[in-house]
């Protein structure tokens, strides 16, 4: 088109290079998408090694990377260490649109005037396509005109991609070849099938590729519709001097192509060099930030309905609990409870005094969080309503109205997030004195924040719809619902003055939502395909930096049978965010409404969690510190070993637990895969040891999952559950040392007050290493940094794994003396339990055996 375009490539600190493609001159500026990165990245300089015609290779300080630029065709191949790992429009896929005036104010000039002439009436025809759109019955009108971008990528000898949430899909990202691309495209399906590469709610568009030796990213920084084909395929080995005996021996090696496509924006792309999956992760984080670290009570479980109808409804629900003896930490109140879908405001006939409601709540040592969608109902007597419209803070439509859409509320306008002004704005709602009937203990859940527009176009707003800065929102679709969660987030740390961690679950997520809270996998369905597909989902999302992830439990939409409920429970148990929901049509569904059996095995599920939550809260800590997946795929774990890297069926809960939910109806077994030779595994609950690694056929009964811990790992857990984990908070605790071939072990323990951000302005907070060696379990500091008063304990050790029944046992701390400690042999399993011991958690000390 001989429109010139300007390419910008740099490395940044850390093993990543960005790729940077914008028209030279554009007609006007292209959206760049703001707000998603934590701050401008630090470049590193690149040397010019080689430059001939047509050639220019540049290599990174370290001489590590080399970056080889071909002009024609215009490719990049990026090196690591002589080894190609990536290429860049090696299928020559390298798409820009650049911008053109529209058909009607094009004047022919000099030269071209005569075919101007000629081809004006076809040429018209042609553009009006690419200026408006019809979909259905909805007319998008391209202001700026067509502008869509695209790139192809080559990833060498990988055959194995991840990422690219949010689909209902396979952990492995399959060929596309012969079918869809997978999309990105935020959208609000209610009743969504399975196995579908439509997108659904959220969109993060980082792709993750994995073979033994390297794990590598792309992340394509673009918030408008996008594409992503995938091909894979096996290709002959690159050999630059062959022999023909080598020709002859020529192997495949495998080579995955990966086309990505955006309406509109700029190319902008990372390329996250790893070479482990876990510097992947902080590659992704040190661009896009790290989960940010949940409140304890957060971590406890949820039970939400659509609805709980009212006030009394709330505390028979809550009382509930207590009197079935099952621990819970929040209840959760759905649209139903405001004054006629009004956010910010109640039913004041179902919920006559919210605040007592909340203090009653807080007497139990629990929480309440409420719903807070994005559209706002279209009433002048509405004060957030008529604020928000005198302030010009809604999206306004290609006409430069208030954009009307229908929602919960009938007709109603959306706030634009995207306006850092409106996001002061909405944030300061939040505050107590503005928010009537809001406490200390009640939190947010945005929802329907794709936006959903109900009777628009895919049930979302216009492509054309106009925001802040007169961007489109086509540009800025997929980053709306991420601009929410901002905004409600940075409300709640506002109305604490600063002081305490807000807790915020999103249906809408992009790139960065890890830093405001949690998110969910939206409206699934009662089946028990929709359980098996939640731990792919769940996997993928947490491979995009969003740790804070969770499913409901039971399945939205439908009535679970009792034995499917039971399942999820015991499945969401070991997942980071574990709520119970139901939809308005679905029956009730409390934990005690299927019978006393079920009732005591969901009960003994929650419990699991509860006593598992120190080790749950230390992985969030790691996940908030050094960017490491709470929930994992067996691959991240087991880089080198093959057999893992498509599996879906089970996962990895930090290092040291591998988790096998049964998502089969009836199961009498399952088949487990625990990998690596050369480890070992334990029994989680009968503490004894596996026979062999490798693919095993484990029984099951209906009381509960297959969980394992892994040879070498510490466990921290709590002796027992509480009613929630304020109840808990001074429990002692209780160590899972499983020891490895060596008879090794190591783990860790974080633990703050649970709710503020003291750990981070005063450092308050332990941060303790447990290590087993040579027959001593030692108790040790982590971060001296961290300074925190407590009088909790451990009070228990059991050693998995321990060869001999020992003839003596003691403990000493720095300044006591040595005490003898009382200790049980179990000869069948070989675990050593070492009971009463009263070891201060904040101490140094060491059991020698
Ligand atoms: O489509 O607020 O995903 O969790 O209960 C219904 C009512 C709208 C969708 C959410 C669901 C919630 C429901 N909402």
């Amino acid at each position: 088109s001989q429109v010139l375009l300007q390419v910008e490539i740099c490395e940044i600190e850390g093993n990543i290079f960005r790729l940077k493609i914008d028209e030279a001159a554009p007609l006007r500026a292209r959206y760049k998408v703001p707000d998603v990165l934590i701050k401008e990245p630090t470049t590193q300089r690149l040397f010019i090694s080689q430059k001939e015609a047509g050639i220019l290779v540049l290599s990174s300080v370290n001489k590590d990377y080399k970056l080889q630029v071909t002009a024609d065709p215009f490719q990049i191949e990026l090196q690591s260490k002589g080894e190609t790992v990536l290429s860049m429009n090696s299928n020559g896929l390298l798409y820009f649109e650049h911008l053109q005036p529209p058909p009607s104010d094009r004047r022919p000039t000099g030269e071209n005037k005569e075919a101007a002439a000629s081809d004006s009436f076809k040429e018209k025809q042609e553009d009006l396509g690419l200026w408006q759109e019809k979909f259905g019955s909805f007319l998008d009108i391209k202001a700026h005109g067509p502008s869509s971008v695209g790139m192809d990528f080559s990833l060498h000898g990988f055959d194995h991609v991840y990422g690219i949430p949010q689909h209902t899909e396979a952990l492995l990202l399959k060929n596309t070849s012969d079918g869809d691309a997978y999309r990105l495209y935020n959208l609000d399906i209610f009743g969504h099938k399975i196995h579908d590469k439509i997108g659904v709610y959220g969109s993060v568009p980082l792709l993750l590729a994995h073979k033994p030796n390297r794990t590598s990213g792309i992340f394509w920084l673009n918030s408008s519709e996008t594409l992503v084909d995938i091909s894979t395929k096996a290709v002959a080995e690159h050999m630059p001097s062959r022999t023909a005996a080598e020709t002859a021996k020529q192997r495949a090696v495998p080579l995955t192509d990966v086309r990505w496509m955006s309406e509109s924006g700029i190319i902008d792309v990372f390329m996250l060099m790893g070479p482990t999956a876990f510097d992947t992760f902080k590659q992704f984080a040190q661009l896009t930030g790290t989960q940010a670290l949940p409140p304890l009570f957060s971590l406890g479980y949820h039970q939400c309905r659509w609805n709980y109808e009212d006030e009394q409804d709330v505390m028979a629900v809550d009382a509930g609990f207590d009197e079935h003896d099952i621990p819970y930490d929040v209840i959760w109140l759905d649209i139903e409870h405001t004054d006629d879908k009004r956010y910010f405001t109640w039913d004041r006939k179902k919920f006559q005094n919210p605040r007592k409601m909340q203090e009653h709540l807080r007497k139990k040592k629990r929480k309440l969080v409420v719903i807070v969608d994005p559209h706002i109902k279209i009433d002048p007597t509405y004060t957030l309503y008529s604020q928000a419209k005198d302030k010009g803070y809604f999206v306004k439509d290609r006409n430069g109205q208030d954009f009307e859409g229908i929602c919960w509320p009938g007709s109603s306008c959306y706030l634009d997030f995207t306006s850092p002004e409106v996001r002061r704005w909405y944030a300061d709602q939040f505050a107590f004195k503005t928010y009537k009937g809001s406490t200390n203990i009640l939190f947010v859940w945005n929802d329907m924040n794709e936006p959903s527009v109900f009777k628009g176009a895919e049930l979302t707003m216009q492509k054309d719809a106009v925001h802040y800065n007169n961007w489109e929102h086509r540009e800025v679709h997929n980053l709306y619902g991420f601009y929410q969660q901002m905004a409600t987030a940075e409300g709640l740390i506002r109305r604490s003055s600063g002081k305490e961690r807000p807790f915020v679950l999103t249906r809408s997520f992009f790139a960065g939502s890890q830093k405001y809270g949690a998110v969910w996998t939206g409206d699934n369905t009662a089946e028990w395909g929709y359980l098996k597909i939640s731990i792919p989902m769940l996997l993928t999302i947490s491979l995009a930096g969003i740790s804070f992830c969770g499913a409901d439990v039971g399945g939205f939409i439908g009535d679970p049978e009792p034995e499917l409920l039971v399942r999820w429970y015991q499945a969401g148990a070991y997942q980071p965010f574990f709520r119970g929901h139901s939809n308005m049509e679905s029956k009730r569904r409390e934990p005690w409404l299927f019978g006393e059996k079920n009732t005591q095995i969901i009960r003994e599920a929650i419990r699991e969690r509860y006593v598992l939550l120190p080790y749950l809260y230390t992985l969030f800590y790691r996940a908030h510190t050094a960017a490491e997946p709470v929930m994992r795929p067996l691959w991240i774990e087991f880089p080198g070993k093959i057999e893992t890297f498509g599996v879906e069926n089970e996962y990895m809960l930090g290092n040291a637990l591998l988790v096998h939910p049964v998502t089969e109806q009836d199961a009498k077994a399952v088949s487990v895969l625990l990998p690596g030779s050369e480890e070992i595994w334990y029994d989680f609950r009968k503490l004894k040891r596996m026979e062999n690694p490798g693919t095993l056929k484990i029984p099951v009964t209906l009381e509960n999952i297959p969980v394992f811990q892994r040879g070498g790992t510490v466990i921290p857990l709590k002796t027992k559950a509480g009613k929630s984990t304020e109840w808990m908070m001074d429990i002692s605790y209780e160590l899972h040392v499983a020891l490895d071939t060596e008879a090794y072990a190591i783990g860790e323990l974080y633990l703050d007050d649970g709710h503020s951000f003291q750990y981070l302005h005063k450092k308050q907070f332990l941060y303790r290493k447990f290590t087993f060696h040579k027959n001593i379990l030692s108790s040790s500091c982590t971060d001296e940094s961290g300074q925190y008063r407590t009088t909790c304990v451990v009070e228990r050790v059991i050693v998995l794994g321990f060869g001999q029944q020992p003839t003596f046992v003691t403990a000493c701390s720095k300044d006591r003396k040595e005490k003898e400690v009382v200790f049980t042999y179990d000869t069948k399993t070989s675990a050593l339990t070492l009971e009463n011991l009263a070891l201060n958690v904040n101490a140094d000390w060491e059991i020698c055996i």
